[in-house]
């Protein structure tokens, strides 16, 4: 069993598309086992893609990331990590495979719906971000 972490992104929320992402991730089998609405400041974004801090695309996904309300989701199941990733899709929304959440929702490579981490390592440095380990259920 893996948990890892999942986040509407602001656009996600902006255009109702909360319950069609946490759907996808139920109906394939995983549990969400911590939920959380939140609205970063930019000093938090910057922290939680601190990985990103050389990237050109750094301040944009920032500020966009802190631009509105985003849903937290702590999910669990077996691998749920590739799992997750499998449900998203490509980053890039028109690279994704059909049936994913970023092709069936995404609006670009920035406005792409959802974050799902992307190692252990990822989902241990990130969950606790939103969650503490007692909150979380299951
Ligand atoms: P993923 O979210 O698929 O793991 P990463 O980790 O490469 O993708 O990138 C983190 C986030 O940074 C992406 N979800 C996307 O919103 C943004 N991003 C990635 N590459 C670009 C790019 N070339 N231009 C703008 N934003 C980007």
């Amino acid at each position: 069993m893996e948990i890892t972490l999942s986040l509407v992104k602001p656009d996600g929320v902006r255009k109702n598309f909360i319950g069609d992402v946490m759907k996808r991730f139920e109906q394939n089998g995983l549990k969400i086992v911590g939920l959380k609405m939140l609205h970063l400041t930019k000093k938090q974004a910057e922290g939680f893609y601190a990985v990103h801090k050389e990237r050109p695309f750094f301040h944009d996904l920032t500020a966009f990331m802190c631009s509105g309300p985003i849903v937290a989701m702590a999910i669990k199941g077996e691998n749920a990590i590739k799992k997750v990733r499998e449900i998203m899709g490509a980053t890039d929304p028109g690279k994704a495979d059909k049936g994913t959440i970023r092709r069936d929702f995404g609006n670009g490579i920035e406005e792409n719906v959802v974050h799902g981490s992307d190692s252990k390592e990822s989902a241990q440095f990130e969950l606790p971000y939103f969650f503490d380990a007692l909150s979380l259920n299951g």
